[in-house]
């Protein structure tokens, strides 16, 4: 039986679910909610998600929510006959999460609060807070002076094999480099650029664009 997988595929989060489901081999359909309406707030849905957020997947009776939390669950059960998205060893797979937590706060934090002022609040007719903007901006900043060290020593994040820690960045980085406007936080680091171009042509995060598009 497929997945449901509950969100607009224009979304970020139910976009890292997405990206991690085609790596997996899982097939899926996307229940789609509609946040311009409000659906994500109507009391089924909240029965689904008690936050009123996306995404949830619902897989036969098991229900999860929480995009990384989502992501984990997957590249764990079918780690058999998938590919190793969590590292092999005690210490990979504590460096894995290690990158997931940077991804979670350090990283996400900063390009939500983007997402929400340059492309939700004007949608919404509401203006953009221009200083929040720019202070999120540098501190975006910062913390991709932090990957680039990182990545001028090994391939991906966690180490040299790509893992559910770097393609948790797809969605995010998407965004700075289309509609956010900020493609230069990773064109102008060499090694974070290398990065992103390596992981954004991996044919799964392709397959997610298609569905965008
Ligand atoms: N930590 C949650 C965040 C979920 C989240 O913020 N989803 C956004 C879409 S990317 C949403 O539902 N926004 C509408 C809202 O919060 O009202 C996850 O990763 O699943």
């Amino acid at each position: 039986m497929a997945v449901k997988v509950y969100g607009p595929v224009t979304a970020g989060c139910p976009q890292r679910v997405l990206v991690c489901l085609i790596e997996m081999g899982v097939e899926f359909e996307v229940v789609h909610v509609d946040l311009e309406t409000g659906e994500h707030k109507n009391s089924e849905f909240l029965l689904l998600q008690p936050f009123g957020q996306v995404p949830v997947i619902e897989d036969g009776d098991f229900r999860l929510f929480e995009s990384r939390a989502i992501v984990r669950y997957y590249a764990t059960k079918h780690a058999n006959h998938g590919p190793n998205l969590l590292g092999s060893t005690l210490e990979e797979k504590a460096l894995v999460d290690q990158w997931l937590e940077v991804e979670s706060h350090n990283f996400n934090d900063m390009v939500y609060a983007l997402v929400l002022q340059i492309e939700v609040l004007p949608r919404m007719g509401e203006r953009t807070d221009l200083k929040l903007v720019q202070n999120c901006v540098e501190k975006l900043d910062k913390v991709l002076d932090v990957y680039e060290e990182r990545l001028s020593k090994t391939k991906y994040l966690a180490g040299n094999e790509y893992t559910i820690a770097d393609m948790c960045h797809l969605p995010g980085i998407r965004f700075l480099m289309t509609d956010g406007g900020l493609g230069h936080l990773i064109r102008e680091r060499k090694n974070v650029n290398s990065w992103w171009n390596d992981i954004s042509n991996r044919p799964a995060w392709k397959k997610v664009l298609d569905l965008i598009n």
